[in-house]
Order: structure tokens, then C-alpha cells, then sequence
């Protein structure tokens, strides 16, 4: 079996996408799909997930992948109310194993996800992509979350939902003590109490990276490079704890080698995320196009490790460019994004017919 080709896709009304165009791609077999109503902390109901299955049944796509179920920062910062959110983790994962759930990414990022100082960021070919101004994120979350809030034209933007970022104070003042070793062990304390029901289910809990992977206005962050993902890996040494691994949030970092930690932990990556950067010498960097020679990922390197590693699990195209025009939620738009299907296939389809 090859690799098992995923897209995310935001949901009915909160997705400029048509399934119907998605299915046109070739080669998708999985919808990354997830409930962004939902807040962090809440469980997923069974009528919920239904009606997302009804609407994929039609176009024949599986829900194996759910990025993301988010955790609450009560678990992330060792509150004693963790465990009720543990529980309702652990409902929700009860309920998605009943439509046949394969994988959960998730990451355990504090109060951000994913940070970019221009969402829309213009190439010198005529299209936008994400950017990352290294010296603008200095000291103002603040000014960082009104900036990625006022450019989502009402849509969801997952791990900055307004509810949390109008209350920014708070939860860095909850914050202020959980230090790096804290939140190593609060992450150990969530997943030990998961992993006898991901047996029993046989869903795979997938952490992503951080990204970027270093900290950011002063908040500690984990997943940051090789050492950090061997210490996660044996901090709970169970098959059915595992990585989405995310080439683009690793490489942000240009000394991470995204290709070697392929080849050293494929057994344990459960869903892989590929996307190409383009490094500048002051350190900022922006999306690229899936094309190797467009950016400094090693793209090629990488889906060559997952192929040399008969790699069957679940793969997709990170955040792609904004082009051909098109109005889309930032990274995810679907054009740049087939391209990026088409190149991964290109590469594996080589790699089967025409060997090393
Ligand atoms: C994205 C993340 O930055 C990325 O690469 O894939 O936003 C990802 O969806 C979450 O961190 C997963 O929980
Ligand atoms: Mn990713």
C-alpha cells in the first residue's frame, strides 16, 4: 500500500472548497477534517461527527484523520480541573473511533498555534504566501492576535479562536510558571491517561511540532527539533503514540534535518505534513511552492525517507501558496495545494517505477 493522501478541509460554510473540487484531485483518499466549532476542552458529539460524515459519504472520502482535537490549556498548564478535560478527551475519542477515526493530530502548543507576522505576503511571481518576520515578534501577543483575527473574514482560524484571545492576560498570567520541564510533564501526565483507550480504539494520538519551533513571547514550546522528538517518543514509548511529523514547522529552523528524523522514527509517524520554505539570511522565511528547488526544505529527501521507509500512513500538502487569484483562508487554499499533491505523487509514482 502507498502512502494514503489526505487535503484538509475546513467544513460546510467555513471552507470556500467544494468537496465536489476536491475529489477531482488525484490520488485523495482522506479528508483532514475536524469540528472548528468546537472549543478546546469540549466533547465531540456523536450527531456532530455525523453530520460530517454525511457529508463526505457522497464523494467517497474517509474521515481516518482529524487535525485537530485541541487541548485545553487547563491540561497544558497542570490544572487540577485537567482531569474533567481529560475525561472529555477521552469521550471524544470514544465517539470518533465509532466512524472509524484512525488518526488525531493535535499539538501542545501554549495558547498559540501557529504564528506568522504576514498571511498574505506577496512572491515575486504575483501570488502571496504565509511569512515569518523574525524581528517582529518581539513582546506583543497582543498586536500578533488582533493582526491574524482581523484577517479571517469570519472564518475559523484554529488555536486563535477569539473566545481565548480576548483573554490573552489571563492566560499568560496562568502561564507564567509552567516552565519547559512543567510542560513535559503535564504533556506525559495527558498522554499516559490516553493511551489504554487509544489501544482499546486503535486511534493514534499524533503530535505536531511547534511552529515556529523555538519559543515565542516567552512561552516554552517542546517540539522543536531531533532531541526533542527522541525525548517525546521515549517519554511514552507506546506504539500508539506518535508524531505528525510537519517538514515546513521543523525546517523553520534550517539546522533541523527533516529527511533523518523520517528515517529514524517512521514506525511512529502516523501523518505527515508537507510543505516547502524559502529561508532568508536575517532568518525570516516564507512559503514556497511543494518544488524543491523553490525552497530549502528538501522536499525530495524527505518523501524519498517515507518511500525507502515504505511509509503507508497518512500524508498531505501543508499550506500552500495563494494563487491564480483565488480568495481562500490563509495556507489553505486549493489550488497551490493540487500542485502539491501532484509533485508528492510525481516522486512517489518515480520512486515505485523506476526505483532508488
Ligand atoms: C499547521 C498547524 O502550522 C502547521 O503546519 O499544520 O496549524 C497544525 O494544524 C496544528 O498545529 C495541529 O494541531
Ligand atoms: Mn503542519
Amino acid at each position: 500500500m502507498p502512502m494514503q493522501m489526505g487535503f484538509r478541509w475546513y467544513g460546510e460554510g467555513n471552507d470556500t472548497i467544494p468537496l465536489a473540487y476536491i475529489r477531482q484531485i488525484p490520488g485523495v483518499s482522506t479528508i483532514v477534517w475536524a469540528l472548528h466549532d468546537k472549543q478546546p476542552g469540549e466533547v465531540w458529539e456523536i450527531d456532530e461527527i455525523q453530520k460530517v460524515k454525511d457529508q463526505l459519504d457522497p464523494y467517497g472520502f474517509n474521515m481516518d484523520v482529524v487535525e485537530s482535537v485541541n487541548v485545553h490549556d487547563d491540561i497544558k498548564i497542570g490544572l487540577p480541573t485537567r482531569d474533567a478535560y481529560i475525561d472529555n478527551y477521552i469521550q471524544t475519542i470514544r465517539n470518533l473511533a465509532k466512524f472509524g477515526v484512525k488518526v488525531i493530530c493535535y499539538n501542545f502548543m501554549p495558547i498559540f498555534d501557529w504564528t506568522r507576522t504576514d498571511l498574505f505576503h506577496p512572491l515575486p511571481d504575483g501570488s502571496t504566501a504565509l511569512f515569518y518576520e523574525k524581528g517582529m515578534i518581539q513582546d506583543d501577543p497582543k498586536a500578533m492576535a488582533d493582526y491574524i483575527l482581523s484577517n479571517l473574514d469570519g472564518q475559523t482560524f484554529p488555536g486563535w479562536e477569539p473566545e481565548r484571545m480576548a483573554r490573552l492576560d489571563e492566560l499568560f498570567e496562568a502561564y507564567k510558571d509552567v516552565t519547559k520541564e512543567k510542560l513535559w510533564e503535564n504533556l506525559k501526565y495527558f498522554l499516559e491517561r490516553l493511551m489504554p483507550v487509544c489501544h482499546e480504539t486503535d486511534i493514534k494520538m499524533a503530535i505536531h511540532q511547534d511552529d515556529p519551533p523555538w519559543d515565542i513571547f516567552g512561552l516554552p514550546r517542546l517540539l522543536v527539533d531531533e532531541p526533542s522528538i527522541d525525548r517525546f517518543l521515549r517519554m511514552v514509548d507506546d506504539p500508539f503514540n506518535c508524531l505528525t511529523l510537519c517538514s515546513g514547522s521543523l525546517n523553520a529552523n534550517p539546522e533541523n534535518n527533516v529527511a533523518s528524523i523520517v528515517r529514524k522514527h517512521c514506525d511512529r509517524i502516523a501523518f505527515a505534513h508537507v510543505r516547502n520554505l524559502h529561508h532568508y539570511e536575517n532568518g525570516d522565511f516564507t512559503e514556497a511552492s511543494h518544488r524543491d528547488c523553490d525552497g530549502e526544505t528538501g522536499i525530495l529527501d524527505i518523501v524519498k525517507a517515507y518511500h525507502d521507509c515504505g511509509y503507508e500512513g497518512y500524508i498531505r500538502p501543508d499550506h500552500g501558496r495563494h494563487i491564480f487569484g483565488e480568495k481562500c483562508r490563509p495556507g489553505y487554499g486549493l489550488y497551490d495545494r493540487a500542485l502539491g499533491i501532484m509533485y508528492l505523487w510525481g516522486i512517489w509514482d518515480s520512486l515505485d517505477k523506476f526505483g532508488k
